[in-house]
């Protein structure tokens, strides 16, 4: 996660033709839940102005929709007055500022400094930081040592530390700067000057202390792969795909349907898309499924031990999102031909607004699966597979995400991450793992000449609050057991499913364990189908890992919703963001940890469950100088909600 501003410069500010297919941001919002509108971002501008809280030193880097208590939402009918809040978060010499704006009455609500967070990084500041630590002597001594007596070609630049790595940093604002050497590489993520750590404090731009240790000598290895961006093979033979009569979907005031599938989505400048009143209409009722869904934080710590890498852990989304994370979509790349794309407005440095096209695709998709079949009697019954896919993009600096929301007419929604770009490596005097002096424990593995790719991990939170068949729900996690059959001539054992419902946060902490298995459902305790079973969904995890790091380590106290797979909390409207709202630099004193330390009741209420997906990455060969793209997913899908399958018109009329 460096060289953000290089990026940032490169993101249009405008956009100049939109192709007709894109669907225009409203300009107005018309919705509780919308996202915000570049005048309401204007509007945050004149009430700050007005309350005399903008100077030169002031800067905006957040500005988020404050949403709404959820029964304001689902009382409210269109055509009703809006209610429209937005949190804001300000920087001021090193300081954090918090300020709530009412959009509508367009007045402050609050106002607070708070030395006690750190405001997530604007562009702006990696750069202008950045530039101050390489002015320093003590700086410009190191590079001299490693032969960059010119110091044209050096860029430095500064980010967070993603927790605080030492108590007598606690209430500054202290960065940590590093410096490149970018002649002659478009890419530049592998050339970073080794063995050189500079901690500056970002309120005077002043180096407070640099770590300088073994030169290390910067090799060539430019990355030259953007000079054939398009590989032949993937043309020779085209799939096309068309949709004479159009796509099967409709956009109608913000509300997406596609079959029997009704919800809305905005795309959030901290965490992309959020999905909401999502329901499904099963003929006369539209039956609620999900209130809200969306990624709720990012995770990813390294696990190399030496200078500049120990302290190195990203949580990406609440650090670095005012650096602009949301990234525009490439037809042909991310999106099929028959995409649908959607803009979005977010927020500058100062906090004004800032048009980004196609942040979002929808699109519709068969893999040319049976979604379900059967052959009898000498012939094959079934329905090929079709699905909805909301796709965005989060770029974390060299890391790309592609977030799905996978909509499936049976009532299931896939949510998958795909991860590609570019690994984090660390330059090494060893040429290869030949003459590499590692022995027994590895740090990583080379992937280049003195390119080594740093082990690490990557955690993601989704934050689904799911409301099945109405806002009051409970969380089960039926056990499957093994049972003796000691009276049984012809059998030793079999399994068994013993439900357990959760009663408290402590009960619904979730590890996957193949020797213990448990299937996870969310279901409606007063609202029974048929057979006389409560309508439910479950929650059916694909690969996944869990954290191994020390709960008392600082970055797993900052990322500690790794340590579960799966969380119940109650649902509390602030309760957004796994690690907090500030989890820059932090302490590990807010967040799904903190929460849940409470052992609230979780039964018959609303409840909201979190889903950390992961993965631990040890980088091969193949995964240099651009990572193939490596999909995660969780599967949601009715269990019990439905008499038959959904997918059988006839099955339906029982
Ligand atoms: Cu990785």
């Amino acid at each position: 996660m460096t060289l953000f501003a290089r990026r940032l410069f490169a993101v249009a500010l405008y956009f100049v033709s939109l192709p007709a297919i894109s669907f225009a941001q409203s300009r107005v919002p018309h919705h509780p839940l919308a996202a915000l509108t570049a005048q309401e971002y204007w509007t945050v501008q004149d009430v700050l102005r007005d309350a005399g809280k903008l100077d030169e030193d002031t800067r905006v880097p957040g500005i988020l929709l404050h949403e709404p208590p959820k029964e304001r939402v689902l009382a409210w009918k269109a055509g009703d007055p809006l209610f429209r809040v937005a949190d804001v978060i300000l920087l001021r010499k090193g300081l954090t500022l918090q300020a709530q704006i009412d959009l509508v009455a367009r007045k402050l609500l609050s106002w607070k400094e708070r030395p006690d967070v750190y405001a997530p990084i604007s562009g702006e500041e990696i750069e202008s930081v950045g530039d101050a630590a390489k002015k320093d002597p003590r700086v410009i001594e190191a590079l001299k040592k490693r032969g960059y007596n010119d110091l044209t070609f050096v860029r430095c630049e500064a980010l967070p530390f993603g927790y605080l790595i030492t108590p007598e940093f606690e209430g500054r604002r202290i960065l940590n700067a590093e410096c490149f050497d970018i002649h002659r590489s478009y890419i530049t993520w592998h050339r970073a000057i080794a063995d050189l750590q500079i901690q500056v404090d970002a309120a005077d731009g002043k180096v407070v202390r640099v770590i300088d240790g073994d030169v290390v000598p910067m090799a060539d290895g430019s990355i030259t792969y953007e000079e054939s961006i398009e590989p032949a093979q993937s043309d020779e033979h085209p799939i096309e795909i068309q949709q004479s009569k159009g796509p099967g979907f409709a956009v109608k005031d913000g509300e997406v349907s596609w079959q029997n599938w009704r919800f809305r989505f905005r795309i959030d400048p901290r965490i992309g898309p959020v999905v909401n009143l999502v329901r499904l209409q099963d003929g006369e009722r539209t039956r609620s499924v999900m209130y809200e869904g969306s990624m709720s934080e990012l995770f990813v710590p390294y696990m190399d031990p030496s200078i500049g890498w120990s302290t190195r852990s990203f949580i990406d989304s609440g650090e670095f999102f005012p650096t602009g994370l949301i990234s525009a979509l490439r037809q042909g790349v991310d999106c099929p031909s028959n995409a649908v794309y959607f803009d979005a407005v977010f927020s500058d440095s100062f906090g004004l607004p800032t048009i980004h096209s196609r942040r979002a695709c929808l699109f519709e998709l068969s893999n040319g699966q049976a979604s379900w079949r059967h052959f009898e009697r000498g012939e094959v019954w079934g329905r090929v597979d079709r699905v909805l896919v909301l796709r965005s993009s989060i770029v974390a600096g060299n890391y790309d995400y592609l977030i799905d929301w996978r909509f499936e007419p049976g009532g299931s929604i896939r949510l998958a991450v795909g991860a590609t770009g570019i690994i984090e490596t660390r330059r090494t005097k060893d040429k290869l793992s030949a003459d590499s002096s590692m022995d027994g424990d590895h740090y990583g593995h080379f992937v280049d000449d003195q390119v080594f790719g740093v082990n690490h991990d990557h955690f993601f939170s989704f934050r689904l609050d799911l409301d099945v068949d109405g806002t009051k729900n409970s969380f089960m996690a039926d056990r499957l057991e093994k049972r003796e059959l000691p009276n049984s001539p012809a059998r030793k054992s079999i399994w068994v499913m013993r439900p357990f419902m959760a009663h408290t946060e402590k009960d619904a902490m979730m590890d996957i364990r193949l020797d213990r298995p448990s299937m996870w459902r969310i279901i409606n305790p007063s609202a029974k189908g048929r057979l006389g079973y409560p309508t439910g969904y479950e929650l059916m995890p694909g690969t996944n890992a869990a954290s191994l790091l020390d709960p008392e380590d600082g970055p797993q106290k900052v990322g500690a919703f790794s340590a579960h797979q799966l969380w119940i909390t109650p649902y509390v409207p602030d309760e957004m963001y796994a690690s907090g709202m500030f989890p820059t630099t932090g302490k590990g004193n807010d967040g799904l940890a903190v929460w849940t330390r409470a052992n609230r009741p979780i039964e018959n209420t609303d409840i909201v469950a979190w889903y950390t997906m992961g993965f631990h990455h040890v980088p091969r060969a193949e995964d240099w100088p651009v990572m193939p793209t490596m999909w995660h997913d969780l599967l949601i899908r009715p269990f019990d909600f439905y008499p038959s399958n959904p997918l059988m018109p006839s099955a339906s009329s029982h």
